[in-house]
């Protein structure tokens, strides 16, 4: 990995990074893996936030790898391996592209969990890339949001469909398709409310935009990438399970890592819902938004 985005992933992962420090530390001491040590290792990786089943797992296979072995770089290796093989997925991190025209990508999530912050990165990570992008502003629901898009847009040169407050999403999603067809578009982002009257509610809007797509676009939304908070850590895993109770989710962006030293709970994440993390928030700025590798996560986590 190019030392400055190490750089950069480590620097939005200072709190996190501070838990951390207490599992790499232990790797520092000289000695053997014995029960003492194993047991510090357990509560360590608990601190972090790694949760229950990852630490059990992990600590366990330690045992039968290491016990009575000497602490060394193997055994500290084993450790990074084994997380970062937690959060793999085949081909997780890529973006399924549509062959034939345009790539859908729905955004869902709560209220406040970054996705229009999200949208904004994706749209300029996407256009910085040489694609053609398109978004659709379907959270009509607070006039405000739809503002804050369009603030977006017009800072990053990309094209917004939107309507007035109160419209129907659903039907913005499918202006938004058929000029991302007829105008050759690469990419169609399409922005969701987080939350209406009801849950049913909201969660019944969702199933429309979602129908809504596939029928301008066949196969489309080829990516519906659930928001989370990661400063909410176990809740996140909650919220996840709802939508996809609705929408199937293929992805999270998992954002404001840089604010919480619960990024530790990303491995939770992963294990509970078994969707891949494509993306990461670490910050405010357009550009703080990493495609997620778990190798150069863990390395993060851990490099002094
Ligand atoms: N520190 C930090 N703040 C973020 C990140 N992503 C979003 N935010 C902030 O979270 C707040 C809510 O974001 P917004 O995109 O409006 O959420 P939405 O309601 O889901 O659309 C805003 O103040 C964003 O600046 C991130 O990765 N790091
Ligand atoms: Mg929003």
């Amino acid at each position: 990995m190019f030392r400055a985005l190490l750089d950069k992933l480590k620097l939005g992962l200072t709190k996190t990074r501070n838990l951390f420090a207490g599992v790499a530390g232990l790797f520092r001491l000289k000695g053997r893996v014995d029960h003492d040590f194993l047991k510090e290792l357990e509560k360590k990786l608990y601190l972090a936030d790694v949760g229950s089943a990852a630490t059990a797992g992990l600590v366990d296979r330690m045992k039968q790898a290491f016990l009575d072995k000497e602490i060394d770089k193997e055994t500290e290796l084993f450790v990074r391996d084994y997380l970062a093989g937690l959060l793999q997925i085949e081909g997780g991190r890529d973006i399924k592209i549509n062959p034939d025209g345009p790539t859908v990508i729905m955004i869902a999530g709560v209220n406040g969990s970054g996705k229009t912050t999200s949208i904004a990165k994706l749209a300029g990570f996407l256009n910085r890339d040489g694609k053609k992008v398109l978004v659709a502003a379907c959270d009509t629901f607070r006039a405000a949001a739809i503002d804050q898009l369009v603030i977006w847009c017009e800072r990053l040169g990309v094209e917004i469909v939107k309507g007035l407050p109160g419209s129907d999403p659903a039907s913005i999603a499918h202006d938004a398709c058929d000029k991302a067809r007829a105008k050759g578009f690469d990419f169609v982002i399409v922005d969701t409310a987080g939350r209406l009257h009801t849950q049913t509610h909201l969660m019944r809007e969702l199933e429309k935009i979602h129908r809504v797509t596939s029928k301008v676009i066949p196969g489309s939304p080829h990516e519906v990438l659930l928001v989370l908070d990661a400063t909410t850590g176990q809740n996140a895993v909650l919220q996840a399970e709802n939508f996809q109770k609705v929408v199937h989710c293929t992805g999270i962006i998992l954002t404001k890592l840089d604010g919480t030293a619960k990024g530790g709970s990303i491995f939770s994440i992963k294990q509970r819902l078994n969707i891949p993390v494509k993306f990461i928030g670490v910050g405010e700025k357009i550009e703080d938004l990493e495609s997620f590798d778990p190798a150069s996560f863990v390395e993060a986590l851990f490099s002094s």
